[in-house]
């Protein structure tokens, strides 16, 4: 019996990683020291895994940006806006795939499946020279055994999975492309294994969709093509996230051996074993302890499944693992101090994950019943759900929300009520985060710094961007939210049944990194959160100030939530719990409140199947959150980074007034969903990408919005950037804005005089 992990954070102990990263983009550091310390961290983190006694280490899935982005890279897929510019050193080139040049785009990124990780999107070009330039796999596993004696497992990501998470071709080409990348493949296969590489990791999470029987045909294809090249290789197809389509099918693939999520399945894979058995040659890699998610493991219960599956399979080769790369955890939970100790009873982070792989191990070894360890970690985690899980369901209750006027009552009310100029302009929420602001929030948080005098410096920042705001003339004013870190951790801060960790940070994306809330118990308001900062921009102006919240969904999907309760429930807990905060808002006469869902998008399960029931409740919790608001308030949105076509009509269901989304990226392609879709509402589609420091001109953006008005109808048009300024300067964000207003004013001329 072995046990394994697919993948260990790479952030380092405290983002030495992150830091590290940093300084090397700003010049502070050369290449020779960035790479000597770089080898550091990544052998510290071997060391790590090797100490806690993981039996088959991962090599291969450190990387400086993403392992995609590094596997792209290594096939030589860079694209041709990159190939005329000069870089001191390939790894200069490697980074401005990610980041961007003056002069190139960086390539996009994407969510990568449910998680809160984002992926580089590798794009296949027809001028694509395939080659590898260099074998990545095969130099960490060469350092882990020369430097710390590791036999390591090398990681790669599958070669269905890397061109099913490309782009740049067509479903005709499919099939060619992942021909020339398994021989691509098979050079970088043989290599390692000529090198001594034993067992190597394929992963191929794209096998989790539903998927058609011609697709999987071209898996099969492909594997029975990769295995003739390299005989010898043992290679050990991963998947995880979800159940595996056409399981019967896979486990006939000329492979080694095959992983299961045995955690996030819905128990489909211990009822496809019972109905297909499992062949013998091949080892079955059980990922039983959950991978992504925070919550000690109740090793009864696992060993139960592990029985079970023991009893239809005894003559087979088993191993332990996590159910998916604990990429998705914190490292350790030994720098949790401020954490209650009956809280951090039922808490495991990856080190912790690891330790109770070794317990299954040594029960499996062992013929004694139970151990001292055992016995206590499973008294621990009772005494955890006894002291925070229980809930009274009926204190928050699901039914169908609505508001009560339809959209069309309210907007005469509102337009009545509002007096706004045709085209009416604003922003998403946040404006830029300081280096002075941040600084004082560090200090206000180790006690160096008094609240009086942080919550002054927050009310100079509200009173300097009210002033800035009306200079633009912008039409509706945000306070600029800055006594929020990020906007999901904050209402964790503040809401009953939340807890927020000192050290839990996980990759989001890059050398970006969030620190997830942890619900542990029912969510409940407290006291108000918003408010004081919301009403003190109002009482400065005569415009009206959107309130600003996170919606319910989004508070969800980006915490560590919950397992003992449906989705739906936590969803509605956190839903009651904002239409208090916006009862307050409203009795201190904020009058148009902004409930974002940046997250619904990525929340949508990987089966088809489940879509309309997580989009059912989802919608519900939002409406939840927004029934009670009075007819006269105004409701905003908001999403971000989403494909909105397959969730239009969810997306009207929300019956927000006026919705904002991210868009100016792929402009174009977001105006045709609404060409075959009636969206009847309010609508704000991004005029510019904030996420470049470029300015852009009042001519473009004048130009977008007049392509939009070919399809929305300009009474219910907004004129947004589109997605908050925090991580802009104050100089790049008062430009920009500038040159908006301009833009919103002559397009609005242009529909009061026609030429
Ligand atoms: N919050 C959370 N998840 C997210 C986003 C978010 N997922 C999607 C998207 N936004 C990811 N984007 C970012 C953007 C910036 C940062 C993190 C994720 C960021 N992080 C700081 C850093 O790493 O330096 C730390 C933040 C902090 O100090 O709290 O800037 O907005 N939950
Ligand atoms: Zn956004």
């Amino acid at each position: 019996i072995k046990t394994s992990i697919q993948g260990f954070p790479r952030i380092g102990e405290n983002r030495e990683w992150k830091r590290l990263l940093e300084f090397y983009w700003k010049n502070e550091i050369d290449g020779c020291t960035f790479e000597k310390e770089m080898k550091d961290i990544r052998l510290n983190l071997l060391q790590k895994q090797q100490n806690a006694g993981v039996g088959l280490i991962p090599t291969g899935d450190f990387t400086y940006y993403d392992h995609v982005l590094d596997t792209a890279y290594m096939f030589n897929l860079i694209p041709s806006r990159f190939q005329n510019e000069p870089f001191a050193s390939g790894r200069d080139l490697y980074f401005a795939l990610a980041r961007g040049t003056k002069h190139a785009e960086a390539c996009e990124m994407t969510k990568w499946f449910n998680t809160n990780y984002h992926y580089i999107v590798p794009e296949i070009e027809d001028t694509w020279i395939p080659k590898v330039l260099y074998n990545k796999p095969l130099a960490d596993y060469l350092e882990a055994k020369q430097e710390l004696g590791i036999q390591g497992k090398p990681v790669l990501i599958g070669p269905y999975s890397f061109l099913s998470l490309a782009k740049g071709y067509d479903d005709e080409q499919f099939e060619r492309y992942l021909d020339i990348l398994i021989s691509l493949y098979a050079k970088v296969i043989a290599e390692l294994t000529e090198a001594g590489a034993s067992y190597i990791q394929i992963d191929e999470p794209w096998l989790v969709h539903s998927i058609s029987d011609k697709d999987f045909q071209l898996v099969q294809a492909a594997y029975n093509k990769l295995t003739n090249l390299v005989p010898d290789a043992k290679l050990l197809l991963q998947t995880y996230f979800e159940s595996v389509s056409h399981y019967e099918k896979i486990i006939q693939l000329p492979v080694a051996g095959i992983g299961l999520d045995f955690v996030y399945d819905k128990g489909k894979h211990l009822s496809y074993i019972e109905q297909f058995g499992f062949p013998k040659d091949k080892v079955l890699a059980l990922g039983i302890i959950d991978g992504r998610n925070i919550w000690k493991t109740d090793l009864d219960k696992t060993w139960e499944l592990i029985r079970s599956i023991q009893t239809k399979l005894s003559d087979h080769t088993i191993w332990f693992q996590t159910s998916c790369s604990l990429l998705h955890v914190p490292m350790s939970l030994s720098y949790e101090t401020t954490l209650p100790k009956s809280l951090k009873e039922g808490l495991a982070f990856a080190e912790e994950k690891i330790e109770e792989l070794n317990l299954l191990k040594d029960h499996l070894t062992s013929n004694t019943h139970t151990s001292q360890q055992w016995e206590s970690h499973q008294s621990s985690l009772h005494s955890f759900k006894k002291a925070y899980q229980s809930t009274d369901e009926s204190v928050f209750p699901n039914y169908k929300a609505m508001r009560s006027q339809s959209f069309s009552e309210r907007n005469a009310l509102q337009k009545e009520k509002f007096q706004l100029p045709l085209l009416p302009t604003t922003t998403i929420g946040s404006f830029p985060q300081t280096l002075d602001m941040r600084r004082a929030r560090t200090a206000f948080r180790k006690g160096e710094q008094t609240q009086e005098k942080y919550d002054q410096l927050v009310k100079d920042k509200i009173k300097h961007w009210i002033d800035v705001q009306e200079e633009l003339d912008l039409d509706v004013f945000v306070h600029g939210e800055f006594e929020r870190n990020d906007m999901v951790e904050f209402f964790g801060e503040k809401l009953n049944g939340f807890a927020v960790t000192i050290n839990g940070w996980v990759q989001s994306y890059g050398s970006r990194c969030v620190k997830p809330p942890i619900i542990y118990s029912d969510v409940a308001f407290d006291e108000p959160m918003t408010v004081k900062e919301t009403a003190y921009a109002q009482s400065l102006t005569q415009k009206p100030v959107k309130g600003m919240l996170t919606g319910p969904v989004t508070i969800l999907n980006w915490s560590f939530e919950r397992t003992d309760l449906p989705k739906h429930v936590v969803a509605n807990q956190i839903a009651h719990s904002l239409t208090k905060e916006i009862e307050e808002l409203e009795q201190s006469e904020v009058e148009m409140i902004q409930v974002d869902e940046p997250a619904l998008r990525e929340g949508l399960p990987l089966k088809k199947e489940d879509h309309t029931a997580y989009l059912d409740w989802a919608v519900n919790a939002f409406r939840l959150t927004t029934e009670k608001v009075k007819p006269t308030t105004q409701v905003h949105t908001h999403m971000c980074y989403s494909e909105f076509h397959d969730i239009i009509d969810s997306i009207n269901a929300m019956d927000a007034d006026v919705i904002s989304i991210e868009t100016s990226s792929s402009h174009g392609e977001l105006i045709k969903i609404f060409e075959k879709h009636v969206y009847d509402k309010g609508i704000g589609l991004g005029v510019y990408d904030i996420h470049s420091p470029r300015i852009p001109t009042v001519e473009e953006m004048v130009d977008i919005i007049h392509e939009s008005l070919d399809t929305l109808p300009s009474s219910l048009f907004w004129v947004n950037p589109d997605c908050g300024l925090k991580t802009r300067t104050e100089e790049e964000t008062v430009s920009a804005l500038t040159n908006m207003v301009k833009a919103a004013r002559i397009a609005r001329n242009n529909l009061t005089s026609p030429l």
